[in-house]
């Protein structure tokens, strides 16, 4: 006689991809190395092409590859904007904590995410660098203000000492889940 197989403890692998974005020297490439490799180095060139970081979840009993793509030239992306932000299942928006004018450019990024990816998608806004506590310009409830007017999540962390890092990513991906409705 025939075994049946369990078809739902095989379930594949889902592929999440996220794209990474903010003013340059926010932390953006800090951010993805430090969630998938562990670390954080301060001699980084800032990125010319493109930086893809990956990373294996468990959800439930749900595997997920989260699939980051950071690039430090998304201005002159030119006619490959489209290719770059396509199938994107989730967005990071990063502006650094220390740098008032990253903080007044989210608003630019989050236009180019609209325009460029699927209505709807999870987008997270993320202020990094909080370890630099005596120089920081954005405040928390300044941060808070302004994604709750837009329904967006907010996390403030740190690429250097680690905070709140492997957060963004985790419930990033349990929200592109749920709204994969997977
Ligand atoms: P980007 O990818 O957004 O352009 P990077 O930014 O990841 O290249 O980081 C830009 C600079 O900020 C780097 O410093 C990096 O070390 C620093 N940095 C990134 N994240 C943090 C953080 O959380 N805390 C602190 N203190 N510094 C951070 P350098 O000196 O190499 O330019
Ligand atoms: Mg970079």
């Amino acid at each position: 006689m025939e075994t049946k197989t369990n078809i739902q403890s095989r379930r594949s692998v889902l592929l999440f991809k996220v794209v990474v974005v903010g003013q340059g020297g926010v932390g953006k490439t800090s951010l993805a190395r430090r969630f998938c490799e562990g670390r954080f180095s301060t001699s980084y060139q800032p990125t010319l092409g493109l930086d893809l970081f990956s990373k294996n979840l468990t959800i439930g009993d749900q595997k997920i590859k989260l699939l980051i793509w950071d690039t430090g030239g998304q201005e002159k992306l030119g006619q490959l904007r489209p290719y770059w932000y396509r199938g994107a299942t989730g967005g990071v928006i990063v502006f650094s904590l220390c740098e008032k004018n990253s903080f007044y450019n989210v608003e630019k990024w989050l236009d180019e995410l609209k325009i460029y990816t699927t209505p709807g998608i999870p987008t997270f806004l993320v202020g990094n660098k909080s370890d630099l506590k005596d120089q920081i310009e954005v405040s928390t409830v300044e941060a808070e203000e302004y994604v709750k007017k837009r329904g967006m999540e907010y996390f403030e962390t740190s690429a250097k000492d680690g905070t709140n890092v492997e957060d963004v990513f985790k419930v990033l991906a349990k929200r592109i889940r749920e709204n994969a409705k997977i």
